[in-house]
């Protein structure tokens, strides 16, 4: 048995997430520590609302509540959606917790202690109509770059290009729109990122089996340009992790808070220890898995994010971690994603662009959502949502082949046997088991791609598990067979029904409700995965009680297709 430490990238807490989002990092994250729970080994989920920066803060204002309520609400509505899309976190935590707060100001004391900080003086805005400095998403302006007028403090959407505030043509405050702005001086933190390069070089190349969209992103930011540059990890904002090292004050630094890329990854730790203080454990029983010096040694630790988080999660979390000099768990493997585009265009919070995680669960059940994002995910490249693509898969996958399977058997099996595994007949010779000699080799390839997290492949190599036993199904025709020879009919349908369970098991990580379902309907509570065909059709002898499970996929009609699809258009209300 392993130990198995999955962490998804955070979602900010301002809005409801697009499905682009869900696909990138928690819900593939979820479908491989599914599956390695499944395969008995230890893991422990973590993820967690990013609360902190300009999004929490504009957000909170556009809605007129304080920044922490404001907070407090958007994590429990995130929390409600990651459940109805059974999301399996061992904890889903909160960025702005006490235990991120002590995380954090612990890193920074280490980090200072061991001379990774610098004090900078630095240029900054500052607006006297709304009494405060103006960084990041605070103030815009026209881009020097390209004249693009929205651009913002850090970066100009339009171009791209990295900013500065004081870069800014025509600066204007994004609270108040004043103008009344004048450039003070101010002190900050940055983090000598650059003391660190040749250590994190070392560490990436050392890291055999990336994903090659991991390590050229990291290896991109290392090496380009003005490459790895050091970075203020200090903001004039009142809402965030309060500077401090340690428990003590930092002289200099009062009403300053960290910038929320320095305390968001912290949080990995932080609500590990949360999930510890909720459970009633014991400081050592979340260090067993952070601290390689507190039994952390054996644990692989796999992160999931979509690529724009890349380089922090390979610089500067890595930074902090290697700076403070203490035995704290590095990642093992990144697992990262492209995009996912949305009928034509792009997915986008901020614009309201697409269907959103209430959205969707308000018009279908988590499984058809989640089986056509994992089947469609944008691993190797982009991938795009159409409806006609999503009402492809869904009638085609779950309702015709596996949800059709399910029913033809269990219908059949009532009507000739009752509910129950039928005796009579003998498997090996009347069930045309020739038809399912490839099921072994199938299933190996769908056991190979879970473990390396080949999600794409993964899925389709579990479509042909469930199509495999639709066409062998359709060859032995037990109502065919029923007229001449019953019991050659009651070995057929011993087999179909034993599938049935098999599919549950193995597809539960995909479609955990419908999986479920399966299992219930079979009256079973044995979940052991089958290793091959053998073991998978000797689950349920002759005698076991079964019945008719509900019908476990609909069909998405042209007139729904067509209705959501006009629905979800344009921007989100
Ligand atoms: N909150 C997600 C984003 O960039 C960001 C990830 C933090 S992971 C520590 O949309
Ligand atoms: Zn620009």
């Amino acid at each position: 048995m392993a130990r198995i430490l999955i962490t998804s990238a955070l979602p900010y807490i301002n809005g409801i997430k697009h499905l682009g989002n869900l696909v990138g990092s928690q819900l593939p994250a979820d479908l491989y520590a599914r599956y390695m729970r499944q395969r008995g080994h230890e893991v422990m989920f973590i993820c967690a609302t990013d609360e902190h920066g300009t999004p929490a803060e504009l957000a909170a204002a556009k809605t007129g509540e304080e920044v922490a309520d404001y907070c407090a609400r958007m994590h429990d509505e995130q929390a409600e959606l990651a459940r109805g899309f059974r999301l399996s976190f061992d904890h889903y935590g909160r960025s702005s917790s006490g235990r991120n707060h002590a995380l954090t100001q612990h890193f920074a004391g280490k980090l200072a202690e061991n001379g990774y900080i610098q004090e900078v003086s630095e240029k900054q805005v500052y607006s006297n109509a709304d009494g405060r400095f103006l960084p990041d998403r605070y103030i815009e302006g026209t881009c020097p770059n390209c004249g693009y007028d929205k651009a913002r403090g850090d970066q100009c959407e339009n171009c791209t290009k990295q900013l500065d505030p004081t870069d800014l043509i025509e600066p204007r405050s994004a609270i108040s729109g004043s103008t009344d702005l004048e450039v003070r001086e101010t002190k900050h933190l940055y983090l000598r990122q650059s003391a660190l390069k040749g250590e994190i070089d070392q560490w990436i190349d050392a890291q055999d089996g990336w994903p090659v969209l991991t390590t050229s992103i990291a290896k991109k930011w290392l090496h380009d340009g003005d490459g790895l540059q050091d970075r203020g990890i200090t903001r004039d904002l009142k809402w965030g992790v309060p500077v401090k090292r340690g428990d003590q004050d930092w002289p200099g630094m009062e009403g300053k808070v960290f910038y929320v890329w320095f305390d968001a990854p912290i949080e990995y730790i932080g609500a590990t220890a949360e999930w510890a203080d909720a459970n009633g454990k014991t400081d050592a029983d979340w260090e067993r898995w952070w601290r390689t010096d507190k039994g952390a040694d054996d644990v692989r630790y796999v992160q999931f994010m979509g690529k724009d988080n890349v380089p922090f999660h390979t610089l500067s979390f890595p930074a902090t971690i290697m700076g403070s000099r203490e035995d704290w768990k590095l990642v093992d493997y990144i697992k990262s994603f492209n995009y996912l585009n949305y009928d034509g265009g792009q997915f986008s919070t901020s614009q309201g662009r697409g269907v959103f995680m209430d959205q969707a669960l308000a018009i279908l059940p988590a499984d058809y959502w989640r089986w056509w994002l994992l089947s469609h995910a944008p691993e190797s490249s982009d991938s795009e949502f159409t409806w006609e693509n999503f009402q492809a898969s869904v009638n085609k996958d779950l309702a015709d082949v596996l949800g059709n399977f399910a029913s033809r058997v269990t219908k059949f099996c009532r009507s000739k046997f009752g509910e129950v595994v039928p005796e009579g007949g003998d498997i090996a010779t009347d069930a045309n088991l020739d038809k399912l000699a490839g099921f072994d080799a199938k299933l190996a390839e769908y056991v190979a791609n879970m473990e390396a997290m080949e999600v794409r492949k993964a899925a389709t190599a579990l479509r042909a598990l469930w199509a495999m036993g639709n066409e062998w199904l359709q060859e032995a025709a037990p109502w065919t067979a029923f007229k001449e020879n019953p019991d050659q009919a009651a070995a057929i349908v011993r087999v179909a029904l034993n599938l049935i369970r098999a599919y549950g098991v193995l597809s539960m990580p995909f479609i955990p409700d419908a999986s479920g379902a399966m299992l219930g309907a079979m009256k079973t509570d044995n979940a052991e995965w089958p290793t091959d065909l053998n073991s998978a059709l000797s689950a349920l002898p002759a005698g076991h009680a079964f019945e008719v499970p509900e019908n476990l996929f609909r069909k998405i009609t042209d007139d729904e297709r067509e209705e959501w699809q006009a629905q979800f258009a344009g921007v989100r209300q």
